[in-house]
């Protein structure tokens, strides 16, 4: 599959049209715990202006919203946020991410409606939070992938002992991303649709 377009996206986003090759489209959910990096994602990697539902984080949120390792964060997802991506002339993304608050989180089995996949984004802080959003994904029976989002301060981990630590099974792709970028971010998607391509000819071969 062919990628096209660079790290970042200067001035507007013009491609608000969807491109007239477009032959399937595939929503996607991105998914995690609260400041992993969901909204940056949708928005580094989104071909359109990205919708987004941040509310300011006030002090009337302290005791209630968590905070853990993102202090400096202003503004939280409280419904979703949705973007697009043409991952190559025939094949579009819509991709929605979900708010990361447990307080949010009944939202989710709306938004995970109809989802071919999901992207898991892990902040090795807090790596207790992911098991509670893959359970949710496993009983929705939605595939995943888990992408360590590399915060500065996170303590790094090889990759195979984060799959242990996870108790993720050998074939599902665990990779680390740098969510800001919109390469990195890409990259990630592509790893969650040839995941998917992989697990459509499994099935169709058993
Ligand atoms: N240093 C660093 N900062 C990051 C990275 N990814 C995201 N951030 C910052 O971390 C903060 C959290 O990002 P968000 O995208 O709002 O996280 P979220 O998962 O959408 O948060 P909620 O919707 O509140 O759950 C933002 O201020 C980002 O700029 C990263 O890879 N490195
Ligand atoms: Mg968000």
């Amino acid at each position: 599959m062919d990628f096209n377009g660079s790290d970042t996206i200067p001035g507007p986003r013009t491609e608000d049209h969807l491109p007239h090759t477009a032959q399937a489209a595939v929503k996607i959910v991105i998914v995690g715990g609260f400041g992993v990096g969901k909204t940056t994602m949708v928005g580094s990697v989104s071909d359109i202006r990205p919708l987004t539902t941040e509310e300011t984080m006030t002090q009337a949120g302290i005791g209630v919203d968590d905070n853990y390792g993102s202090e400096s964060k202003t503004a939280t997802t409280v419904a979703m946020d949705f973007g697009r991506i043409s991952v190559t002339d025939k094949l579009v993304l819509y991709l929605f991410g979900t708010p990361g608050q447990e307080r949010f989180w009944f939202l989710w089995n709306g938004l995970f409606e109809g989802a071919l996949g999901a992207v898991v984004l892990v902040d090795t802080r807090r790596l207790e939070v992911s098991f509670d959003v893959m359970g949710r994904l496993e009983e929705r029976g939605v595939p995943f992938v888990v992408a360590v989002n590399s915060f500065p301060d996170a303590p790094r981990y090889p990759v195979e002992e984060l799959r242990t630590a996870l108790d993720l099974t050998p074939e599902i792709p665990i990779m680390e991303c740098d969510v800001r970028r919109r390469a990195s971010s890409k990259e990630v998607l592509m790893t969650l649709m040839r995941f998917l391509h992989s697990i459509a000819l499994t099935g169709a071969l058993t």
